[in-house]
């Protein structure tokens, strides 16, 4: 493990365990010299499929992010930051509890989360903490161990979405992203005690299907250069899990609802059944906001009739459009991050906060030809994750962190205990002097499982080890296969070397390694998979 540091500042003598050591201002005379001892506030900003790759910060190339770009600049840029199951529901059970989805219950999206089980958030209150959490939840079941929570219902609106503030629901005119952050940055100013530390977890909406932007930002990427990803066009040889899914631009993206297309004419039909939703979440708009989104698409929608695409070409249009979308929806998240970090710095919050801003999975901006995630492929594993420690290390990290580490972090961070039960590892001492935590014993493989199967997009259920260098997946169910990647070789992920005579040795030391965190952390339906 490597790191690489920008510049390392200062740290300031009091900055022990997340502990931030404020000098009392008007104590009396007798307390001269005493410090107030207080922890740290914890600002965790997750979008919903936030992809590392239009994030400046990482160099990407499509988008600049400036204001997601300040979290890091002024910290940590995690280079290898990763989910334990790719998609939202067990994501989020990651995070909160810091255990592995068949620990803590939450295996897929359809599930219900036991709202009872051990929570980071009620660790945090229990240690004095003011604890809140706004915008997406997901979790079915009502956010327990949380002082204060206003949440979208399930996947929420992208236009005049409806919240429900501690148990009452409340439609909200404007756009989601905006309006979630009006929402916590009124909590912040107006509705915490301030005699408290905080622990606010600001969660995005933005920027899931159907990336619907704001209408502040529709044109933004018009005449950007996106170029198609090298793999655009793949044909899944080898891969018989990639070639059964159904999450293709060219193939499963539909025009109308992902795309736009709802014509008022009504010419335009798909056969996806998704038609009509796209239909409706239109009509979910004020009439200020259907003549401004009008504007920009109506000619869109002109031009794709007279064009008669169809082939290569139809789907190079379709990726362009999607990447458009998607980036704009960004361009909100961007400037709103923006408004937070501002209001951090004027209230002089910046200087006793620590700010992480990550996403729920990455997401896939056309690689393998593909828009989702759920794969343990790279570019669904990954997660950007930013963080900002006041008077911490400034640099990047490429030692592996998953979603499971949060909740250990953070609670070292405030002092309390860490249950022996959470599975993740706190990562403070890297945020406070980019030093491996327990002494250079830091994880070398990382450990994922995927379950919804059957299921939306068709991605097989799988689990699988990733070290620095390699990457073994087990697909199993109705397609049983073992896939192997020389990451090095083929950072694409094109070429699965399972039964190359070239990669046995590597295979079975791999294999040895993946029962072994299988044992650790106690997943037996894995364990079972392996030889059936
Ligand atoms: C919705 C989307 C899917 C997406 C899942 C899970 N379909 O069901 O495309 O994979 O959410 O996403 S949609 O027709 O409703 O847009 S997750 O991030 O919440 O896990
Ligand atoms: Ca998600």
């Amino acid at each position: 493990m490597k790191t690489q540091s920008r510049h390392l500042i200062g740290l300031g003598s009091g900055i022990a365990a997340g502990i931030l050591v404020i000098p009392v201002a008007c104590s009396p005379d007798a307390d001269k010299g005493k410090k107030e001892v207080r922890p740290m506030n914890i600002l965790y900003i997750m979008c919903d499929d936030h992809s590392y790759q239009t994030i400046s910060a990482y160099g990407g190339g499509l988008m600049d992010t400036p204001n997601i770009d300040r979290i890091g600049d002024s910290g940590i840029v995690f280079t290898n930051s990763f989910v334990a199951n790719s998609v939202s529901a067990p994501s989020r059970a990651c995070l909160l509890t810091g255990k592995h989805s068949h620990k803590n219950g939450m295996t897929d999206n359809t599930k219900t989360f036991d709202g009872s089980q051990q929570t980071f958030s009620k660790l945090l209150r229990q240690a004095g903490y003011q604890t809140a959490i706004v915008g997406k939840w997901h979790l079915v079941s009502e956010p327990t161990g949380f002082d204060y929570w206003n949440i979208l219902i399930g996947q929420g609106e992208y236009y005049n979405p409806v919240f429900i503030d501690n148990g009452v629901k409340k439609t909200v005119e404007g756009y989601a992203t905006e309006v979630t952050t009006d929402i916590a940055l009124d909590w912040l100013e107006n509705g915490r005690d301030t005699t408290k530390p905080f622990c606010l977890l600001l969660h995005h909406k933005a920027p899931h299907r159907t990336w619907m932007p704001d209408t502040a930002d529709l044109g933004a990427f018009d005449n950007a250069d996106i170029p198609l990803p090298v793999n655009f066009y793949d044909g899944y040889e080898g891969r018989p899990a990639a070639a059964a899914q159904e999450m293709e631009i060219a193939r499963h993206m539909d025009l109308v609802y992902d795309l736009k297309m709802a014509d008022k004419e009504g010419e335009i039909h798909t056969d996806t059944g998704l038609e009509d939703y796209g239909r409706a979440m239109y009509n979910r708009m004020s009439p200020e906001q259907k003549k401004a989104w009008d504007t920009y698409y109506d000619p869109i929608i002109e031009e794709f009739k007279e064009s008669g695409l169809s082939g290569k070409e139809l789907a190079e249009w379709k990726y362009r459009r999607y990447m458009q979308d998607y980036m704009s929806v960004i361009r909100s998240v961007d400037r709103n991050v923006g408004r937070v970090i501002d209001y951090l710095q004027e209230n002089g919050l910046w200087e006793n906060t620590i700010v992480v801003y990550t996403s729920d999975q990455g997401f896939y901006m056309g690689e393998h030809g593909w828009f989702d995630k759920r794969f343990m492929y790279e570019e669904s594993f990954r997660t950007p994750m930013l963080v900002h420690y006041p008077g911490g290390y400034q640099g990047e990290i490429d030692a592996f962190v998953q979603n499971i580490d949060h909740a250990p972090t953070f609670l070292e961070a405030a002092g309390a205990e860490i249950p022996e039960d959470i599975q993740g590892e706190s990562y403070l001492s890297f945020l406070k002097d980019g030093k491996e935590p327990r002494d250079g014993r830091w994880r070398e493989a990382l450990y994922y499982h995927y379950y919804e199967y059957p299921g939306e997009h068709a991605v097989r259920r799988h689990y699988g080890i990733r070290t620095d260098r390699y990457k073994l997946i087990h697909f199993y169910g109705d397609i049983d296969s073992w896939e192997l990647y020389d990451l090095k070789e083929d950072p694409h992920e094109m070429n699965n070397l399972c039964g190359d005579d070239g990669y046995d040795r590597i295979q079975k030391k791999l294999y040895k390694k993946l029962v072994g965190l299988q044992k650790l952390y106690e997943d037996t339906t894995a364990l079972k998979e392996n030889s059936r």
